[in-house]
């Protein structure tokens, strides 16, 4: 009871988070990560390891450098909501102080806000099956416009500058082609 008493004012204040800025949902499956974008309306896409022979030819990390990091912005809160499709998986990028279970038909969150540019590397940390270790995590944070731009270059239609300004329906699809 005396320790149990403690506990639960922590319990609850882990918790609690401050509004965030934008939430990117991350799902593990056997072995790779999803991340999509509900915010910026950037479908899922797959993260998996470069290869060994690019990661060297490229003095990157192998087994941390991926195809597909996640793209972040700096100095901004945000959530990481999480899933997995088969088994448990954890996503931890100790850099953010975040380590969460990915849990298959749950979903948890946690969130970071970094405060420097820069990539940061993380590992699955749940014992997920034969290539447990081929699941690295990379998370690029980058300034708000390179983010801005990113988040631009990965719009489907050019009409990247956006939605609420609700162009001429007709203008923008003519100019596509
Ligand atoms: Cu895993």
């Amino acid at each position: 009871m005396f320790v149990a008493i403690f506990s639960f004012r922590l319990l609850f204040e882990e918790h609690a988070m401050p509004a965030p800025y934008m939430t990117v949902k991350v799902t593990g499956r056997q072995w790779n990560w999803d991340y999509e974008y509900p915010d910026q309306k950037i479908s899922a896409f797959t993260s998996t390891p470069m290869t060994e022979t690019d990661a060297k030819a490229q003095n990157l990390p192998y087994l941390l450098e991926t195809n597909a990091p996640m793209i972040v912005p700096v100095n901004q809160v945000v959530r990481v909501q999480l899933t997995a499709e088969d088994v448990i998986h954890s996503w931890s990028v100790p850099a953010f102080g975040v380590k969460l279970d990915a849990v298959p038909g749950r979903l948890n969150q946690t969130w970071f806000k970094a405060d420097r540019t820069g990539t940061f590397y993380g590992q699955c940390s749940q014992l997920c099956g034969i290539n447990h270790s081929y699941m690295p995590i990379e998370v690029k944070v980058v300034s708000q416009s390179d983010f801005a731009a990113w988040v631009a270059s990965k719009q489907p239609k050019p009409a990247a500058a956006v939605a609420s300004a609700a162009p001429a329906p007709g203008a923008a699809p003519a100019a596509a082609r």
